[in-house]
């Protein structure tokens, strides 16, 4: 029987007053799974008229640092309870493998007990500023905190979200991607089980233009932490200019990742694979523009081509498949369009390009892993984020090459540099205009790590002590003696 799913406003499961529901789809088989509300405008701004009056209370907003602490670390348990739920859903509704999606819950369960884990340090700093004047540093929560999220890593995003800003004692207004709600809505329901407030968390589904544009306006929001496309994000900075609300902005990329002929070859070849292909290519940071430099070009693309025609597309709950469905038809079709305009251009089609229609696939939305080589930088499937499968290889000559194309892009996100020269590979990534970077590795990181990017890659960082900042005030106060 299909789910019909609520919306979670202030401490209550609740109908959405609109008739109208959005058909929640498995990308693997298009059956439907669920029917999601889409909440109003003056749903949404009742909701945060809620958090405000909530976060005044002080209820939350004031509780002790290890009473905020205690909560993280319940969510934490109760998601690690949950395990194979959160993941059977997430697979279910997102198309990712099996593995990608539980090693997304693991890391957002993480998330929760690293926050937990800085509530419990002391930290804030105090000096004096002359003989008479003692000054004092603290931090304070903002008010309201808008989430709003996208649908390639619904959980782990909404959590890299929600554990900072309730972490910094703030209200929060979750609004998921329309097509993705189902781990939040997971989620929801076991933070609800918690000893967190009510009327502190709010889960708002519906459209972007809706929900996350009336979170973006309202003058009762603080701040706004965004994740999506580049287009998207400049429409939320210029709706938050009402209130001058602080807004993170963690957008789009096109990272590129430098191969030197002295990198170690299979390493450089496995990481260019991972770097593109996992989540189906439907990631911020994935290496979509691979500069290979030129004595081991041709070789490199053999080699790359012939472990791609082995890559096992499939269903996420399918153990054996290692790359999932696209999310959705729309974006499926995005990116076939891509590929099209890519042959127009004239790149090398070296490998796929196709749907896959065949094995019981039909229904599903699936593209093959593909492969453009001698592409140039003035063709638009190495300009723009297509974020899908697909990979462009262009050739360099040297060390000064490759830096030029690499930062040769509107985008800074992310980018690689492989080579056995760790001199060499240190003078490169630190040229990369990019706030994410790896040597001789691609996608490993840590809660601990700033995640954000430069350019039109976004604003402000997630994770690490500089995700908490994102959702606090700092203030001073100045003593007299
Ligand atoms: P977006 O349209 O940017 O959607 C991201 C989130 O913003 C969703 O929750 C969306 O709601 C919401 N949104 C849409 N319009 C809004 C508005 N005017 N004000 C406030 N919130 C709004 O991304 P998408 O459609 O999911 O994907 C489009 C492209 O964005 C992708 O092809 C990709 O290039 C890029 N993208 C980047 C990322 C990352 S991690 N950087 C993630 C996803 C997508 P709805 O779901 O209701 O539209």
């Amino acid at each position: 029987m299909t789910r019909i799913l609520k919306l979670y406003s202030n401490g209550e499961w609740v109908d959405s007053s609109n008739p109208i529901k959005q058909d929640i789809l498995n990308p693997a088989n298009q059956e439907i799974i669920a029917k999601a509300p889409e909440a109003t405008k003056e749903e949404t701004e009742e909701a945060i008229k809620a958090a405000k009056s909530v976060f005044e209370s002080g209820i939350w907003s004031e509780c002790t640092p290890l009473e905020r602490a205690n909560v993280l670390l319940q969510i934490a348990d109760m998601m690690e309870d949950n395990m194979n739920e959160l993941v059977a859903l997430e697979v279910e509704n997102n198309g990712k493998t099996k593995r990608e999606a539980e090693s997304d819950a693991s890391d957002a369960a993480d998330a929760f007990r690293y926050y937990a884990g800085l509530l419990s340090n002391t930290s804030g700093q105090t000096y004096e500023a002359s003989y008479d004047l003692q000054t004092m540093i603290i931090k304070e929560p903002m008010g309201v905190a808008g989430l709003i999220v996208p649908w390639n890593f619904p959980l782990l995003m909404s959590v890299w979200k929600i554990a900072p800003a309730l972490a910094a004692g703030n209200s929060i207004i979750l609004k998921p991607a329309e097509i993705t709600p189902m781990t939040a809505v997971k989620l929801f329901e076991l933070m609800d089980q918690t000893d967190l407030p009510k009327g502190v968390a709010h889960l708002l589904m519906g459209s972007g233009s809706i929900v996350g544009q009336t979170i973006s306006e309202s003058n009762d929001v603080d701040v706004v932490s965004f994740t999506g496309s580049t287009e998207v994000g400049r429409n939320i900075m210029q709706a938050a200019t009402g209130n001058l609300k602080k807004i993170s902005l963690e957008l789009g990329g096109k990272s590129p990742n430098i191969i030197f002929e002295d990198a170690d070859f299979d390493t450089a070849v496995d990481h260019a694979l991972f770097g593109i292909f996992m989540g189906s290519g439907q990631v911020c940071t994935s290496g979509s523009r691979i500069l290979v430099q030129e004595g081991i070009y041709e070789e490199f693309i053999k080699k790359y081509v012939e472990i791609v025609k082995g890559i096992n597309v499939g269903p996420g709950n399918d153990e054996n498949s290692e790359m999932g469905a696209i999310v959705s038809e729309k974006h499926m079709e995005s990116i076939l369009e891509y590929i099209r305009i890519g042959k127009e251009e004239g790149a090398r089609l070296a490998f796929g390009g196709n749907r896959i229609v065949q094995d019981g696939m039909e229904k599903g939305f699936f593209i093959e892993p593909t492969v453009f080589a001698d592409v140039t930088s003035d063709m638009r499937i190495v300009k723009e984020e297509i974020f899908g499968p697909v990979v462009v290889i262009q050739k360099f000559k040297d060390e000064a090459e490759a830096i030029k194309l690499a930062n040769d892009t509107e985008f800074g996100l992310a980018g690689a540099v492989f080579s056995s020269d760790q001199n060499k590979a240190m003078r490169v990534i630190k040229k990369v205009r990019a706030g994410i970077t790896w040597v001789n590795t691609y996608h490993l990181t840590n809660v601990q790590a700033p995640w954000g990017g430069y350019k039109h890659s976004g604003i402000g960082r997630s994770l690490g002590t500089y995700g908490l900042d994102e959702y606090q005030e700092t203030k001073q106060i100045n003593i007299s003696m």
